[in-house]
């Protein structure tokens, strides 16, 4: 079934009762569709939300303890605005903080890095503890809209650059203590569109003993993908080197990091 919702209204995983709207916002009738294999029903629903007037569809991505959602968050102008504030607004870490620990060494990262959130968080990967950088603007403005379609909040935020095809992100989990395990990762992307792949972890490497197909996507300027529990449990994910793409990318992964993990 493909979903088409109305931003801000019905978002992944809910049940089509519509959120709260904000205190002081002003509710107005906008209707949701909802395409099925018995047809287009059509429903009211009310809008917290008036900016969000367009409707995006929803693709649900499943297999054997993977949940996502993918959609398009940002019309292409809107995407191309977001990049080229970032651009201006980001500060990529350097030196030591560039680095990561893989087994006890330590290697430069093929991409450019930065943390952001709230106040006093850190965020400990790859062997490296990273404190969140006060929120710009921009980061926050996306955040906001991430939320007003999921309904998640979210108070940290990785930015990874990629200057071309030839910087890449290896396989991962995104299965951190600090994070809440309840909340999914949002993960926004904006330039050059990339593949993206996860693999399941009995499926990795020559000692896997399951045979489970890898799930491949590409990911679009604009678009967001929501990878909701237990997605980083069982699947590792990667952004693979792509030399044909010329063009830079900037993706942010927003996340809730646990308050007692707080240092
Ligand atoms: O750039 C991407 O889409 C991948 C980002 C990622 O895997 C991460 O932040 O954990």
């Amino acid at each position: 079934m493909e979903r088409f919702v109305t931003r801000g209204q019905k978002r992944p995983g809910s049940d089509g009762a519509t959120d709260e709207a904000p205190r002081g916002s002003e509710k107005k009738r906008i209707k949701v569709e909802i395409c099925d294999d018995e047809g287009v029903k059509e429903e009211d629903e009310d809008a917290a939300f008036e900016e969000f007037s367009h409707p995006i569809p929803w693709q649900k991505i499943e297999a054997d303890g993977l949940d996502c959602d993918y959609a398009l968050l940002f019309s292409k102008e809107e995407a191309d605005h977001l990049f080229k504030q970032l651009e201006e607004e980001v500060v990529y870490m350097k030196g030591e903080e560039a680095k990561v620990q893989v087994f006890g060494k330590v290697y430069s990262i093929p991409r450019k890095q930065a943390t952001y959130g709230d106040e006093g968080l850190t965020y400990t990967y790859s062997g490296v503890k990273h404190s969140a950088c006060p929120w710009t603007p921009t980061l926050e403005y996306i955040r906001d809209a991430v939320t007003k379609t999921t309904g998640q909040t979210f108070n940290f935020v990785l930015v990874n650059r990629y200057k071309d095809g030839q910087d890449h992100m290896g396989e991962h989990r995104d299965d951190e203590r600090e994070l809440d395990p309840l909340c999914p990762i949002a993960s926004v992307s904006l330039g050059a569109a990339r593949d993206f792949i996860f693999r399941h972890r009995d499926a990795r490497g020559k000692q896997s003993h399951r045979h489970i197909e890898p799930v491949k996507l590409e990911l679009a300027h604009g678009s967001m993908l929501l990878m909701n529990p237990p997605t980083n449990t069982f699947w590792y994910h990667s952004l693979p080197a792509r030399k044909k793409v010329l063009l830079p990318r900037i993706n942010l992964t927003f996340r809730r990091i646990l308050l007692d993990s707080k240092k």
